[in-house]
Order: C-alpha cells, then structure tokens, then sequence
C-alpha cells in the first residue's frame, strides 16, 4: 500500500475537487464580487493560482460533468443532454475515468454531492440498490444528490443505498406522467414557497415544486435548508476516515444552483439577494473542507481545486427574487452570455488550484479545461493512458502547476451548438439552432445567427464580431472545428 499523503515533502498529493454548480466568472472575490463576501475562497486565491482561461466542457451540468470525468468532449456523446432524475447511467461501467485512473494509482477515491450523470441501469428501483453507480467508474465511497435539486427524487443516496428509507414507505419516481393523489405546484400554489417561473411546477417537497414526480420516502426526504451541511459534513468524514492511502475526493455541492434555500444563518448574508446568499453558503463548505485538510496536517501535500459546472443563471424557474435583489452584482463579471449560452458566460469558470508544496501563488492566463483533468492528473500520479482513454483531455500539468504558461492551443465550447477558442480567437459557426435562454446580459443567440468572430484579448465581452474584417481567420477557425469534431479525438 502506498503511504498516505501528509505533509511530508515529496509525496504524492491528495486531490480535492470542488465543483460548484451555477457558479459565474463573477460570482466570487477572486473574480471581482464586491457585493458578496467570499473569505475562503478569498484566501485560496492568495495562497494558489488563479485561472483567467479556464473552462467547463458545457453551458449545462450533464455534459460538463461527462466531460470531467471521462476526458472526452460531451459532444460526442448522445443523450448528454441535462438529464432526468430516472435516467440511467450515462457513463458505461468499466470506462476509464478520472476516479478510475487514481484508484489505479493506489488512491482512495470518493464522491459527495450532486451526481447528475444518472444512476442504474433503466427502470431505477430506488427501494433496492441502485446499481450502477459511481462505484462501476472508480469510486470507492458515494454520497450522492442523484440528479439535481430541483429534480425528483429528493433523497440521499449512499453506496446505492438511499439514506433513511422506510421499507413501509417505499418511493416512486416518475417523470412525464404524475402520480395519482401527490400534491403538485401546478395544483396546489399554495403548497409553495415561491411560485415556479419557469417549469418546476409539479411534486411539492418542502413546500418548493420540482422537475418530476415522486411518492413515498417521506422519512428520506431531503430538507434543502440542511444539504449544504449534510454533505459537507459528509465531504470532511470522508478526509478525516482516509487513514493509509492518499485519497481523491470530488466533491459536488448543490450551491448555487436553484432551488436556492441557504442555512438561515446564511439567509441575508450578502447585498445582492438569495442567490448570493447561496454563494456565502458555498464560499463557507469550502471553508469547512479546507479547515478539514489543516486539522488533519493535509494542507500542505493536498492538491485543492474549486470550480464551476457552467455559468450563472439569475432566474433559472423560481420567482425568488435573485433578478430583483442584485443590486448591480454581476454574475458573469465583464462576460457575455451565462448558463446555457454559447458566448464566453456560458462556460468560462472560475478555477482556483492550491497545492501549498508544489504550487506557487499567482495568476494564470493559460488556456485550460476541465476535461484536461484525466490526463494532467493520471500524469501526475504516473499512470499511462491508452490511445482510447481521454481522447480530448491533454496533459496541461505544468500549466496546473504554475510551471508554465501554456496550456492547450485550443479548445471546443459546448452549448447545443458548438465554437471555438484558439490563442485570442473564438469562433462560432453559423447553426441551425439557438443557444441560451433566460439571459440577462445578450447571452441569446438566435437559430441561424451568422457566423462569429471575436478577438477576446480586446473585446472580452464578446460585442465586435470581426469576421468580415478577418475572414482568414475565421476559416481556420471553421477548418479546426471541423477537424476535431470529425476525427473523434483531439488528443494525438
Ligand atoms: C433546466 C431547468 C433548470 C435547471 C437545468 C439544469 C426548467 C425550465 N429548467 O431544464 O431549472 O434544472 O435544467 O441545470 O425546467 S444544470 O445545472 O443541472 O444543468
Ligand atoms: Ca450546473
């Protein structure tokens, strides 16, 4: 067995990821938000590197977390999509994933929190175990939010088991057709909390209406106002039980995400509203894991990256309020677009790295994604990859670690429709579909929408198309797209 990481110099780091959901480029200090306060995250900036080119596979949850795990862009992969809380496992058992490679590499691997790749294989029984799951891609240890929290069933799951169930109470859950005799948003408004804005409008759990339906369970119900410290305090029992091996944890928060429903104790706590309050919820789950490393004597060899699953959404379908109360906050700082948006909001994240024993403190241009992980970590702990494995993730190692300032030469962006980033260049092609919706900030591009061309070292926002003037580049744009999206790989 391969001693476990400490302190001591020359070992090999734990790794901690935290994925926040919904999080925006400028939701947070490190990232300009003067509204809401972020001391944790605050602190990790000052003592890591912070990423200013760094980027999630998609502009939605599923195909970003897809991505982050198998090393493989989401837009090769059909049925990616944002999936219901019933679907089966996107991921095959047995593929090789980011989990996969470290426990190969003797780590100790977990999961905690929103899991959003579905679970089972078809036709879940959620009384029974609820196989596969994370442990069929390398995970040893999962506690799960199985889809969303938006999404039923509103239940705990861990090592396939849902916490809490009732045998004499078991659940059912079912998308498209509701379930005779439970209450729904549509039929009982005033069951609810806040009004549904957009969809949202059927099973009533908590007094807050969901995307699905589901009966039974009452006793596993999840209370939204506790999951931040249900699965943090998970998140800290899984570091402070890793006894022999370094340990990866990823770990996955609902915040901020909707229904957003912070602790009361963090209700009020910033000047731009409720979804800002969700983020001083966020900012302090990263605190507990960080106290969690240095209680432990894991700080200085634990490799500890934040980021986000995809950009900021104000109104995502609840009327609570976040549009009226931000106060001039900008959730994507000085970006176009947000979730769902094929413009730089959609996908540019947030991406702190702290690793006090290898990392230098500072800031970082260089282009990374997300779905770099698999081969910059499997290269870190010295496990090869086949040609098959992580066909789009490249080895930006040295980039990670401050070494360098390069990262990839460029890198596909995934909303519906596809574009293109390469040096200072974006491109985005000419589609037959839209991208974005609910935007406050131009984020929506219209179906058949000419083709597109900015030049982000001097229009970061995205406003001066400039294909005419270098249509040259554009075609090369165009050619490279091409040429990634039909070879089927991208890593040579
Ligand atoms: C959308 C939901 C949205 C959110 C999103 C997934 C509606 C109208 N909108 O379909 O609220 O749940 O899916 O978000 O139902 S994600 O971050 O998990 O991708
Ligand atoms: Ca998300």
């Amino acid at each position: 067995m391969l001693p476990r990481a400490t302190g001591a110099p020359g070992g090999r780091p734990n790794i901690v990821l935290i994925y926040a959901d919904d999080i925006g480029y400028g939701d947070t200090g490190p990232y300009g938000a003067t509204r809401v306060r972020t001391p944790n995250l605050d602190r990790m900036a000052a003592q890591g590197l912070r990423f200013t080119n760094a980027y999630c596979s998609s502009a939605t949850c599923t195909p970003s977390r897809y991505s982050l795990l198998t090393g493989e862009y989401a837009f090769r992969k059909p049925g990616s999509g944002v999936l219901p809380g019933d679907a089966p496992m996107l991921i095959e058992p047995g593929r090789t994933t980011v989990a996969s490679v470290l426990k190969k590499a003797g780590y100790a691997t977990g999961v905690v929190g929103k899991w959003h790749l579905g679970l089972g294989a078809g036709n879940v029984d959620w009384n029974a175990e609820v196989k596969p799951g994370p442990e069929a891609i390398g995970f040893d240890y999962s506690f799960l939010i199985p889809a969303t929290g938006d999404r039923t069933p509103c239940v705990y799951v861990e090592n396939g088991r849902v916490v809490g169930l009732d045998p004499n109470d078991p659940i059912t859950v079912q998308y498209g057709k509701p379930i005779p005799g439970e209450p729904t948003g549509v039929n009982n408004p005033g069951m609810l909390r806040w009004f549904p804005s957009h969809g949202h409008d059927q099973t009533i759990v908590n007094g807050i209406s969901r995307i699905g339906y589901m009966k039974g369970g009452e006793a596993a119900r999840w209370v939204d106002e506790g999951m931040a410290d249900t699965i943090t305090r998970k998140a800290t029992d899984f570091i402070a039980k890793q006894q022999e091996n370094p340990f990866f944890l990823y770990f996955s928060t609902h915040d901020i995400h909707v229904p957003r429903v912070p602790h009361p104790r963090f209700q009020g706590k910033s000047e731009c509203g409720i979804r800002c309050d969700a983020t001083v919820q966020f900012d302090w789950s990263v605190g507990r894991i960080m106290d969690a490393l240095e209680r432990h004597d894991l700080t200085r060899n634990t490799l500890l990256i934040v980021m986000s699953d995809n950009g900021p959404v104000v109104d995502d379908g609840y009327e609570d309020g976040a549009f009226e109360d931000l106060n001039g906050h900008l959730p994507a700082g000085p970006l176009r677009g947000g979730k769902y948006s094929i413009y730089e909001g959609g996908t540019r994240t947030p991406f702190l790295v702290k690793w006090p024993e290898r990392v230098k403190p500072g800031v970082s241009d260089a282009l990374v994604g997300q779905v770099d992980l698999m081969a910059s970590l499997a290269a870190l702990t010295e496990v090869g990859l086949s040609g098959q494995e992580g066909v789009d993730s490249f080895n930006v190692l040295p980039a990670l670690l401050g070494e360098s300032g390069a990262g990839r030469e460029h890198l596909v962006q995934h909303a519906g429709i596809l574009a293109i980033r390469a040096g200072k260049w974006k491109y985005i092609p000419k589609a037959d579909r839209g991208s974005g919706s609910l935007h406050w900030n131009g984020g929506n591009r219209p179906a058949n929408a000419p083709e597109e061309l900015y030049d982000l070292e001097v229009d970061l926002g995205e406003r001066n198309n400039v294909v005419q003037k270098y249509p040259q580049v554009a075609k090369r744009m165009a050619a490279l797209l091409e040429k990634v999206v039909k070879e089927g790989r991208s890593r040579n």
